[in-house]
């Protein structure tokens, strides 16, 4: 018998297409709700060090579309960590854990998770765990915390942003409410 998880999980992946708008470049790849059946995809798709400049994916629970638009994000925020001089094993293991911290409900207010996402860019990839509700100081401090712990980042910091701010601003503009 397979093991069941919690929720049920979409991956989505976005690559650059200067033809199309942001959201036309998203692409629902597929959803699991097993254990099995996360490792069956996670192992069929490509590492994130293996994609190329401009390549996302996402990790999100079934029905929230990985935007900001999104009703579970509109008033939502992420935690933040950059991989600048990552390694690239070390890249494809923070991704890894990650989800399998979230996918297995290891975060206290887990309900407060949408979901993860890892951007591939040339300065710096990104590895961000979004959340739905940035005026819930109590869950995102406690969701921070427990993903320090839990990828063992030790002294490296990690922001939380508002998606409205990153709506307005962009990229190292966007103001950081939290740090930790
Ligand atoms: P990014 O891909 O998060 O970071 O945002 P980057 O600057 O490292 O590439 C880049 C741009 O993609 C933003 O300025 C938006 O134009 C667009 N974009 C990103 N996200 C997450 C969204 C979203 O959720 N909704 C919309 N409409 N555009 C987005």
């Amino acid at each position: 018998m397979k093991h069941p998880l919690e929720h049920n999980w979409t991956l989505w992946h976005w690559e650059n297409d200067r033809t199309k708008c942001w959201a036309e470049m998203l692409v629902d790849v597929t959803s699991f709700n097993t254990v099995e059946d996360f490792f069956s995809v996670y192992y069929f798709v490509k590492p994130p060090s293996d994609l190329k400049i401009f390549n996302d994916y996402m990790v999100f629970k079934e029905g929230i579309r990985p935007m900001w638009e999104d009703d579970a994000n509109k008033e939502g925020g992420r935690w933040i960590m950059l991989l600048d001089k990552a390694s690239r094993t070390y890249i494809d293991k923070m991704w890894h854990d990650l989800i399998l911290c979230m996918i297995g409900e290891c975060f206290k207010y887990s309900d407060e998770i949408c979901g993860v996402v890892i951007n591939v860019r040339n300065k710096a990839n990104k590895l961000s765990l979004w959340t739905k509700d940035s005026r819930n100081v109590e869950a995102i401090l406690s969701i921070g915390r427990q993903m320090k712990e839990l990828l063992h980042l030790g002294d490296m910091e990690i922001q939380y942003q508002v998606h409205k701010d990153a709506m307005v601003h962009h990229g190292p503009n966007v103001n950081a409410i939290y740090k930790l």
